[in-house]
């Protein structure tokens, strides 16, 4: 499905009958959803409902999940099963970072990005997914039986239960068999409640000592004794070579010329940025992982200032990074955790210039234009707050449009939403106007909702 700029999403319609008293659930995945910032985890664009449906639009991603690869390959390499293992445990470690437990944690709920050797892995589906609190366990029993912990089939269970079943998973990529199988569902829960296992198929006999120890560490029964995911990523086998950190020239420059953004224009770099494609910002993603020193999925300033330390700065680094600080602190990090989130390194650190692209306006514009006539009022803005979370008044959202607003009709029509895309670009760029795209965009357009119904639903 193509909205321009090359952007496909993909479509999980919910028939609102079938939901029926579970709406509250549904709403509950969707609250998870719009919070997620991580590079392996499904990006969430929005939701919106007919009468019969609630369509939720999230990234699209075409290369098949884990669960088919294995099927299709047998067993995967030990060198790739690493590489997957530290992605997901990246980014579970990420998910328990901001308290949510994902609870269905299995191959059939990754999937590649696209058919490259290079794609992405994203875990998706949050159906099951709960904010968790340690200090409150939880109880339900939910899940998918072979990959269940044995304290969640016991009851009383907390965010360790995601870690045992990437054990199991991490079993089945290194053999190509279910380390709990067995004829009926009583019979594999049995056996995961005793933690019975064993390496006795022939593949075990090509795997590492190592690997073994790894998913012993993450498949022992009591959660008390189970190695925790920080730990893990730095048992042996999955301990990267310590690597340089050099982040590319673009990304430094980035972060030195930074300039705290206006909360509107931050808004707007946060869609754009959601547009742009895997392959758009990999330079950015790749820098992020790298950056992050502590593996939690957010970068702190301290992880910033060691990036352009290694760069060897020429210009003295505590002036650049003390406005740094209080530019970022004041405006990227509005949550004022200290620390960037992915989407706010993403805003510190993309090269501005690519911005200036006008089917990636015209798309960001389409999709701030709610009720798609043309323009941009206090209330479409409203509603894009909203999505995030964000409960600005409407005054307030006024207030921020009015300083866009060149003609005072208190709309921002396309030509002025133009201007907003300009101000983001830090350096100024005379003759570069979205005027000259005027004749072809003035029309009211279809908004990104209705140019998505109707086509297939699919994830
Ligand atoms: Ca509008
Ligand atoms: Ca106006």
């Amino acid at each position: 499905m193509l909205i321009g700029h090359n952007l496909s999403v993909a479509i999980k319609s919910i028939s609102k009958d079938k939901v029926k008293g579970r709406l509250s659930l549904l709403k509950r995945e969707l609250d998870i959803m719009r919070t997620l910032d991580h590079p392996n985890l499904i990006k969430y664009y929005e939701a919106y409902e007919d009468e019969r449906y609630i369509h939720i639009v999230m990234e699209l991603c075409t290369g098949g999940d884990l669960l088919e690869t294995i099927m299709a390959m047998g067993s995967i390499g030990e060198r790739e099963v690493c590489a997957i293992m530290r992605k997901l445990i990246r980014a579970v470690v990420y998910l328990h970072e901001v308290n949510i437990t994902h609870r269905d944690l299995k191959p059939d709920n990754f999937l590649f990005s696209s058919q490259s050797p290079n794609s992405e892995i994203k875990i998706i589906d949050f159906g099951e997914s709960i904010k968790s609190n340690l200090l409150v366990p939880l109880t339900s029993f939910v899940g998918t039986p072979s990959y269940l912990a044995p304290e969640v089939i016991t009851g009383n269970y907390s965010p360790q239960c995601d870690i045992w079943s990437l054990g199991v998973v991490m079993f089945l990529l290194l053999s190509g068999e279910q380390p709990f199988d067995g004829s009926s569902k009583q019979e594999i829960l049995k056996k995961i409640v005793i933690g019975k296992y064993a390496f006795s198929s022939d593949s075990w006999s090509q795997v590492s000592d190592q690997a073994k120890d790894l998913v012993r560490l993450m498949l022992k029964p009591s959660p008390y004794d189970r190695i925790s995911l920080q730990e893990a990523l730095v048992h042996p086998w999955l301990l990267e070579e310590s690597q340089a950190l050099q982040l590319p020239l673009s990304v430094l420059h980035s972060i030195r010329r930074f300039k705290a953004p206006k909360k509107l224009q931050k808004e707007v770099m946060r869609v754009m940025l959601k547009f742009m494609s895997t392959e758009e910002i990999e330079d950015l993603k790749r820098s992020f992982l790298m950056v992050d020193s502590a593996k939690t999925g957010f970068v702190s300033i301290a992880d910033l200032e060691n990036a352009l330390a290694a760069a060897g700065l020429e210009f003295p680094l505590r002036a650049v990074t003390s406005t740094f600080y209080i530019d970022i602190a004041k405006s990227v990090d509005s949550e004022s955790r200290g620390k960037l989130k992915y989407s706010d390194f993403l805003i510190a650190t993309l090269d501005k210039k690519k911005l200036i692209d006008s089917e990636l306006v015209f798309l960001t514009f389409q999709y701030f234009d709610k009720d798609s006539d043309g323009y941009i009022n206090a209330r479409d803005l409203k509603r894009s707050f909203e999505t995030i979370g964000d409960s600005s008044s409407l005054e307030d959202v006024e207030k921020m449009l009015s300083e866009w607003d060149l003609d005072n009709n208190r709309l921002i029509d396309f030509q002025e939403f133009g201007r907003l895309i300009e101000s983001l670009h830090v350096r100024k760029s005379a003759g570069r106007s979205f005027a000259r795209n005027e004749t072809t965009v003035t029309a009211a357009t279809a908004p990104l909702d209705t140019d998505v119904q109707g086509t297939e639903a699919g994830k």
